[in-house]
């Protein structure tokens, strides 16, 4: 799939090209799309948004990947379907509908820094690069969120892979996220972040064992979503509140999300369910944005008939 510019959506691009991609989607789409700045990352990036709509006062979709530095197939679906609501408009009637009713908010590498690391260092980082001040870098961002920061399931090891860090909201990426949901309180209809792996739809809440007030609505979505992606090649997705379908952990974005307002929040984690892991293979990006287009059209569909 070489549709724009020539841009091949069918491998992992590095943290330059899909900031590079960005800013061209949105040149070539200025009626559909608009490139900004979302942030600084710690050691100085620039976090790219894209902002996707034909009017800026319909109701927030709020789509994040790559908040881990590993998940690579993370940051190549939130790059498919921006191609593919950008290039589907006008041609397909779903991807118009939700285009002209909905706003989407797309953060397609969300953890610059630990992206960059992850290709030129060491494939499988997670955190982000803050310097503890000793011999272990890094934040777990995904631990990092006011909500019930350094609670289970998180750790005050700088060396852990799931270091809440120095202080809530420490890493700039965790702070420009939280203060975008503050500052579109009750606009934002719908929270997805994207992770791998596991073929999993959580839900909130993580941070405890405790259900969300509007578990049935999430369980409801999740199932109908997970369905539909099922359909398409046969990859089976599960579906729970995060302390039950995955682990108690602390700190999650969807959890932060849900507390401020946005009434559906989930965490997906992506292809496959072990055999390469993080190390998905390019061949299975195609396969993997198909599928998950119709996950998120069940996600889309119900937040703009409810
Ligand atoms: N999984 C998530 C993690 O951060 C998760 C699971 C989801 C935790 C939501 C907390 C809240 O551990 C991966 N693969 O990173
Ligand atoms: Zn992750």
């Amino acid at each position: 799939n070489k549709a724009l510019f020539g841009y091949d959506y069918d491998v992992y691009h590095t943290y330059d090209e899909i900031v590079q991609w960005a800013n061209d989607v949105a040149n070539q789409y200025p009626l559909l799309a608009k490139y900004e700045k979302f942030g600084d990352s710690y050691e100085g990036r620039e976090i790219p948004r894209l902002t996707l709509g034909t009017s800026a006062s319909n109701p927030i979709v709020l789509i994040d990947c790559g908040i881990h530095a590993r998940e690579w197939i993370s940051p190549a679906f939130c790059q498919c379907y921006v191609n593919r609501m950008l290039s589907q408009y006008g041609v397909d009637t779903g991807v118009t509908a939700a285009m002209q009713s909905l706003t989407f908010v797309v953060l397609p590498v969300l953890n610059a820094d630990g992206y960059a690391y992850s290709h030129t260092d060491d494939r499988m980082w997670r955190k982000t690069r803050r310097d503890n001040g000793g011999f272990c870098k890094g934040v777990d961002p995904n631990r990092n969120f006011d909500a019930n920061w350094a609670g289970p399931g998180s750790s005050a090891s700088p060396c852990s892979e799931t270091y809440y860090g120095p202080s809530v909201a420490s890493e700039p990426l965790t702070q420009a996220l939280q203060n975008f949901v503050l500052s579109n309180k009750g606009n934002i209809k719908a929270y997805i972040t994207f992770h791998s792996y596991g073929q999993v739809f959580i839900y909130p809440y993580s941070y405890a064992v405790q259900d969300a007030p509007n578990k049935a609505e999430l369980d409801a979505v999740a199932a109908n979503s997970a369905a539909a992606i099922e359909s398409v090649n046969r990859k089976a997705y599960t579906y729970g509140p995060g302390y039950e379908s995955m682990y108690l952990a602390a700190g999650g974005s969807d959890d932060f999300s849900l507390d401020q307002g946005a009434t559906l929040s989930y965490t997906i984690e992506l292809r496959d369910t072990g055999r390469y892991g993080f190390l998905l293979p390019e061949s299975q990006i195609a396969d993997s944005c198909t599928e998950t287009y119709e996950g998120m059209d069940v996600i889309t569909d119900y937040v703009r008939n409810s």
